[in-house]
């Protein structure tokens, strides 16, 4: 799935990932890159044009994490900007409350309507709903066939067309669901090759009577723009809730899948990876994004170190070291970073000019356990002011910490000598956070 544009991807990232520093020069040439993957996946170019725009303006605006290298912030970026682009949450199906849910399923023909309608009903069967397929496609008469045997490979029963009208035999469905407890009630409705003003007519009739809580659009993945542009009219003139992206097993371009979100408004659901009656998959952003860029570990690194700048907030860290603030709990919290993100990875070396000088510490996530457990044995006075930290108060603290004296000096004169260092450092320059490059000039609002 999306091999080609995931490939396109993989080597932008490798040529990143070995860039030491990041600068406008070369954030140019990636977006440019980036821009010709998504142009030739077949993305709208609006989108294309949108997502670019956004990936730049926060690039240049980001806080750089020491911790990790620009390239890898830059792909983390890219990935968040895709999820963003993709729908961000998976959205699930829209249920009627307290009522029997309709479920309409429209699109062009060929899409693959038929067979998602019948997936679909497997899917929720397999979860224990007890659904119902009709068959509103009176126009091609191996169209009701066609779903009668899914529907039988499924063991979900089938209403057949009635009166050979689309309607009538929509109305027949709710009212054998209704009378059977079905729910919910899967439409399958008839394909048309082109915007057809007649078949669309119909639609919006049967969507005004039956009131479907959901009705999706089914896009094939492999057409790209084209997918796109009926998505939009189908959207106009029928306001569906969301959309199907069909035939993701084979090589699409992944077009369809970027552009659409973006163009409707609308998330998309589900995708089908084959025509087996299992091929269904619910879309999560994220996944697919990944998916795109190959996630591995860069992502993951990326958040670890965001998410600490973000409890942490290297600024507020820096200034507290400027005034000599820093109390034994941000030692503790600084532990705990370091914990998660082990070794001198930590928030620490994220704090510009105090990471290098720290290689020689011994900073032993192994030994945190002990360091936790006698910071927390001490008040909160004495966290705030390590100082008052005499003989009986050191015992005190040994004893309810499990540990020793011994240890709970070593603890004390390791913070000691953290705090000095940081203070030396400190006092001379102005630490914070720096930034790539300096923000943009107000009044340049960034478009989404
Ligand atoms: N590989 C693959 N093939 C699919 C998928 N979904 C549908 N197909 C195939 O696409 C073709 C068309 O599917 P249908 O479900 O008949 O499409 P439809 O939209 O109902 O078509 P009409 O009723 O003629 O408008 C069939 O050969 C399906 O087997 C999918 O996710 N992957
Ligand atoms: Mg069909």
């Amino acid at each position: 799935m999306l091999d080609a544009l995931s490939a396109r991807f993989e080597s932008i990232v490798k040529k990143l990932r070995g860039t030491a520093s990041i600068s406008e020069k070369n954030i140019e040439e990636t977006l440019q890159d980036v821009r010709r993957a998504l142009l030739d996946a077949d993305v709208n170019y609006q989108v294309v044009t949108d997502f670019i725009t956004v990936v730049k303006e926060k690039a240049i605006g980001a806080q750089v994490l020491l911790a990790v290298s620009p390239g890898q912030q830059f792909t983390k970026i890219l990935h968040d900007e895709m999820v963003e682009l993709l729908g961000r949450a998976a959205a699930p199906i829209n249920w009627k409350p307290g009522g029997q849910t309709v479920i309409m399923v429209v699109g062009l023909q060929g899409s693959g309507k038929t067979t998602f309608a019948a997936k679909l009903a497997a899917l929720l069967k397999r979860k224990g709903k007890n659904p119902l397929l009709v068959a509103a496609d009176i126009y091609r008469p191996a169209a009701a066939e066609q779903l009668r045997i899914l529907a039988e490979q499924a063991s979900v029963p089938v209403v057949t067309p009635v009166e050979n009208d689309a309607l009538q035999t929509a109305l027949a469905g709710v009212a054998r669901g209704g009378k059977d407890h079905h729910d919910p009630i899967i439409l399958d409705t008839a394909g048309r090759l082109h915007i057809d003003q007649e078949m669309m007519g119909e639609l919006v009739r049967i969507r005004e009577q039956l009131n479907p809580s959901e009705i999706l659009f089914v896009a094939d993945g492999m057409t790209g723009q084209d997918a796109v542009t009926a998505a939009r009219e189908f959207q106009r003139q029928l306001d569906f809730h969301g959309v199907v992206l069909t035939k993701m097993d084979s090589d699409s371009r992944g077009g369809a899948a970027l552009s659409i979100k973006a163009v409707t408004g609308k998330p998309i659901k589900f995708i089908g990876i084959g025509e087996k009656l299992d091929a269904l998959e619910q879309f999560h952003p994220d996944r697919i994004a990944s998916r795109i860029l190959g996630r591995g570990d860069i992502v993951t690194l990326v958040e670890k170190a965001q998410e600490q700048v973000e409890a942490q907030d290297a600024e507020a860290m820096a200034k507290k070291l400027q005034n000599a603030t820093f109390t034994l709990q941000d030692f503790l919290a600084q532990m705990q970073v370091i914990k998660k993100m082990g070794p001198l990875e930590g928030l620490m070396k994220m704090i510009p000019g105090v990471g290098s000088k720290l290689g020689d510490m011994d900073l032993d996530p192994s030994r945190l356990a002990h360091t936790e457990a006698i910071i927390y044995s001490m008040t909160p006075l004495e966290r705030a002011r390590p100082e008052l930290m005499n003989g009986s108060r050191k015992k005190r603290v040994a004893l309810g910490s499990g540990t020793t004296v011994q240890e709970v000096n070593q603890l004390l004169a390791q913070f000691f000598q953290m705090r000095e260092m940081m203070k030396q450092m400190s006092g001379s320059k102005k630490v914070g956070p720096k930034r790539m490059k300096p923000r943009r000039k107000k009044g340049k609002k960034k478009k989404r």
